[in-house]
């Protein structure tokens, strides 16, 4: 095994964390709904004032990065998502 010390790494285990914390029905990917909450949550606390994403703007989001279609991000979409942000 590598010695896990990169900065990715780092970030990998956050993103995993953070990913299960959304992942609400623990069924390992983030449905519309659920992204829908993260993003909520995400630009209220970076801007300090609560938005609603709307559902087809949280799917276009999702769109660019849903890999296989199936309108659900998992772990490895996650992590090109989250990037984006
Ligand atoms: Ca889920
Ligand atoms: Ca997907």
């Amino acid at each position: 095994m590598e010695h896990a010390t990169s900065s990715e790494e780092e970030m990998r285990k956050l993103l995993d964390k953070l990913f299960d914390d959304y992942d609400l029905d623990k069924d390992g990917m983030l449905s519309v709904e659920e992204v829908q909450n993260m993003m909520n949550t995400i630009y209220y606390k970076l801007k300090g004032h609560k938005i609603n994403f709307k559902k087809w703007e949280v799917m276009r989001v999702m769109a660019k990065n849903d890999q296989n279609g199936d309108i659900n991000l998992d772990k490895e979409e996650f992590y090109e998502f989250y990037k984006m942000l």
